[in-house]
């Protein structure tokens, strides 16, 4: 399907992926990527390298997301937003088809916490590693101590932040018609520079899901605060026999809900991706009630067909895709405030 016709079906509000099933055909969609904002474009071209070739999901998860953060132009990654004291805090979170996951949290100057994430996953009993604990891990597994200067916009924004040293937590609510993601320069000198995260969900050719997770979490947190994205369950859930979600957002507000988690049950009951990411943010606005116009919350998933779909709060939130024929479209979630 072509690119123009593609956008057309968009704005009526029927993904193409769920056409093809539609007619009938069925069709699988495979493989297909996904992830959010406008940053998952460069990511997803990494990860269609590995699908397109054969290869893993799992592997094209992880090094999708290595391109955003090893980006020093994003907020993912060590040259992201640093926390109220000044560190870049890391959390990150992977899993496979096979109910294996692996987390990392508030991990400091590591350049590729999905990559230590994995690791976990491989080669400890655990699933979670948080710290100090984790960069130790980090180091025995061979990862390189970076120097955990600053990167030189990240400094500039807070060096903005620190002249009123505000602590409001507003993630990803776009403050600009501009349709600017994260890399809008002119937000660097306002703080609004407010992405931090890139989840991803892909199916490859053997019908297999996986996702990841990672982020520098809310620009100038408390030192020591996680939110949702190393949490399985909450930031990232894959469940082979149904799909996989992600979410980026008020992390909070999707652990209370187990967000991710929850999309996947929706899909179990039937619901398209779409619509199952819909209803898990109509939750969050039911129990924000009139709080919830303040954040903003954005889920994205894919099911076994090669359906795939996204919903969010308010308007703002973005996400790619790219599967054969429709490489790397960016498609604006629809929103309910
Ligand atoms: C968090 N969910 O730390 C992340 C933030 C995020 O784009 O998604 N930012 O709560």
């Amino acid at each position: 399907m072509q690119r123009r016709k593609f956008l057309q079906l968009g704005s009526l509000g029927v993904s193409a992926a769920s056409l093809v099933s539609f007619r009938g055909k069925q069709t699988v969609i495979k493989p297909i990527v996904i992830s959010t904002w406008d940053a998952g474009i460069a990511a997803n071209k990494a990860a269609w390298q590995v699908l397109r070739t054969g290869g893993r999901a799992l592997d094209a998860v992880e090094q999708g997301v290595m391109v955003t953060e090893a980006s020093q132009n994003c907020c993912v990654g060590l040259g992201a937003n640093p926390d109220r004291d000044g560190f870049v805090t890391l959390d990150a979170c992977i899993m496979d088809e096979n109910f294996n996951c692996g987390s990392v949290a508030f991990l400091e100057r590591i350049k590729h916490p999905i990559s230590v994430a994995r690791r976990v996953m491989e080669k400890t009993p655990h699933v979670m590693l948080v710290g100090s604990g984790a960069q130790q891990f980090a180091l025995a597994e061979g990862f390189t101590l970076e120097d955990g200067k600053l990167s030189a916009d990240a400094q500039k924004s807070y060096d903005t932040w620190l002249k009123k040293s505000d602590y409001k937590p507003i993630i990803n609510i776009e403050r600009t018609e501009s349709g600017h993601g994260p890399f809008a320069p002119e937000k660097l000198d306002t703080g609004e520079w407010n992405h931090d995260t890139i989840g991803m969900v892909a199916m490859d050719a053997n019908g297999n899901l996986s996702g990841s997770c990672t982020t520098s979490g809310q620009g100038f947190k408390m030192r020591g605060r996680l939110g949702d994205s190393p949490i399985i369950g909450a930031g990232l859930f894959v469940d082979n026999e149904v799909g996989a979600a992600t979410a980026t957002g008020q992390g909070e507000d999707v652990i209370r809900i187990c967000g991710s988690h929850s999309v996947v049950e929706f899909m179990r009951q039937g619901l398209h991706p779409e619509a199952a990411c819909k209803k898990a943010v109509e939750r969050i606005i039911k129990i924000k009630g009139a709080k919830a116009k303040d954040i903003q919350v954005g889920f994205i998933a894919i099911n076994k067909q090669g359906e795939y779909g996204g919903y969010c709060i308010q308007k703002g939130f973005n996400y790619a895709v790219c599967y054969e024929g429709n490489e790397n479209l960016l498609v604006d979630g629809k929103y309910v405030i």
